[in-house]
C-alpha cells in the first residue's frame, strides 16, 4: 500500500505524536483524506483548520463506528493512550483507554474491512528481566508498569487479529520521543523534552531521573518516518507485525545536558529522581532493531548533536512566536 491509501482516521491526534503525524499524513495523502480525532481540543489552529476534526473517545465503540462510516475510513492510526507516569497514577484509566480503546479499534476495523491499522507499542514492554544493552527483538516481556502491561497485551492482541482475522495491524516499539511542537503527555521520558524548554527559558532544569540514566530516544522526524515507512511496507516482507524494535539514539540525562550546554553555556542541570526513576530503571538502555532494518528498511537519521541543534532551533522559534 503506498500513496493510494485514501481515508485515514487518527485517534489521539492532539497528543505529542498525533499532532505532528496528522499534519505529515495530510501533506502526504491529501488534507481532505485525514480525519483527526481526540477527546480534547486541538493544541494548534493548523491541526483543526487543515482537515476534518472530530471529538472521539475511543472507549465509546458506537462513536468510533459512526466516524468510520461517516468518512468511509480505510486506515486507522490509533494513537489514543495513557502513558507510563500517568498510568502509574491511574492504572484503571490506563487499562480502560489502552485495552478497551484498542479492542474497539480492532473490532471496528475487522467489521468494516479496514485495510490497515497502526498501533504504536513502546520500550515499556520490557522489564527488569530483559537484557538491557541491547534489548533483543525476541525477549522476556515482563514489564512492571500498567502502561507496559497494556502495551504487551496490545502487541499480542494486534498479532492475534493478523493471524485469526487477516486484519493488517502494524506497530513499532517507540523509544522516548523528543519533539518541539506539542509537549509530551505524562511519560517517563518527558525529561528529555522538558530540559529543552527549561534550558531556553530559565537556563536551569531539575531532572527527575539520575544523571547516569540511559534510555532509548528518538527525534520526531524519525518517529514520523518510522510510522509511514512501516505502514507503506510490503506486507509479504513482514515476519513481525505489531512489535518492531526501532532504535533512534541512546544517551544519558547527563550527556543530553552536556550537549545542550554546548549551545547554552550557562545552563545548569540538577538531578532529583522521583517515582519515574524506578520506571526508567526497568527499561533497556538500547534496543536491537535489526528486524525493522531487514523487513522494511528502517534507519534513523538523527544523532545526539543534530537532534539537539535542531530541537533548540525549533523551540526557540516557537517560544519567540
Ligand atoms: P500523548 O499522551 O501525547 O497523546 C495521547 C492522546 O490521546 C492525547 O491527546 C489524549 O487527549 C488522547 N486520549 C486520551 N484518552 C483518550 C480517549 N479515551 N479517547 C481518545 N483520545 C484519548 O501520547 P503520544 O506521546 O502522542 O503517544 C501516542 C502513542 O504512541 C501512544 O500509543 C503511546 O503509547 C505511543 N508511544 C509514545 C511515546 C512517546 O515518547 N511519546 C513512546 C512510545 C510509545
Ligand atoms: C513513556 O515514557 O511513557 C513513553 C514511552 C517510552 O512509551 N514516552
Amino acid at each position: 500500500m503506498t500513496r493510494e491509501m485514501k481515508r485515514i482516521l487518527v485517534t489521539g491526534a492532539c497528543g505529542q505524536i498525533g499532532s505532528e503525524l496528522t499534519l505529515a499524513l495530510r501533506e502526504r495523502y491529501g488534507h481532505e483524506n485525514v480525519v483527526a480525532s481526540d477527546i480534547r481540543t486541538p493544541p494548534c489552529a493548523i491541526l483543526q483548520d487543515s482537515g476534518s476534526f472530530e471529538f472521539l473517545d475511543v472507549t465509546r465503540r458506537e462513536a468510533l463506528e459512526a466516524i468510520v462510516r461517516k468518512y468511509r475510513i480505510d486506515t486507522i492510526y490509533h494513537l489514543a493512550a495513557i502513558l507510563s507516569a500517568t498510568g502509574e497514577k491511574n492504572p484503571h484509566l490506563a487499562w480502560g483507554v489502552n485495552i478497551n480503546g484498542l479492542y474497539n479499534v480492532l473490532e471496528v476495523a475487522r467489521e468494516h474491512d479496514i485495510a490497515r491499522v497502526f498501533v504504536p507499542s513502546s520500550i515499556a514492554v520490557f522489564g527488569p528481566e530483559t537484557p538491557r544493552d541491547p534489548a533483543p527483538q525476541e525477549t522476556v516481556l515482563r514489564p512492571t508498569t500498567m502502561y507496559g502491561l497494556t502495551k504487551v497485551t496490545g502487541e499480542l492482541l494486534g498479532a492475534y487479529y493478523v493471524r485469526r482475522f487477516g486484519l493488517d495491524v502494524r506497530g513499532v516499539r517507540y523509544p522516548g520521543i523528543i519533539s518541539a511542537e506539542t509537549p509530551p503527555g505524562g511519560g517517563t521520558t518527558d525529561y528529555a523534552v522538558e530540559i529543552f524548554y527549561e534550558a531556553i527559558q530559565h537556563k536551569r532544569y531539575t531532572c527527575f531521573v539520575r544523571e547516569d540514566t540511559v534510555l532509548p530516544m528518538m527525534y520526531m522526524p524519525d518517529c514520523i518516518r518510522a510510522a509511514i515507512m512501516l505502514m507503506e511496507a510490503d506486507f509479504s516482507r513482514l515476519r513481525h507485525h505489531t512489535d518492531f524494535n526501532v532504535a533512534g539514539l541512546s544517551f544519558s540525562a547527563g550527556e543530553l545536558a552536556a550537549e545542550i550546554k554546548k549551545h547554552i553555556p550557562d545552563f545548569v542541570c540538577e538531578y532529583a529522581p522521583d517515582f519515574r526513576q524506578q520506571i526508567a530503571d526497568s527499561w533497556p538502555r538500547t534496543v536491537d532493531d535489526r528486524a525493522a532494518r531487514e523487513e522494511w528498511g528502517w534507519a534513523p537519521q538523527y544523532d545526539l548533536p543534530t537532534m539537539v541543534a535542531d530541537m533548540l532551533e525549533q523551540l526557540r522559534r516557537k517560544l519567540q512566536a
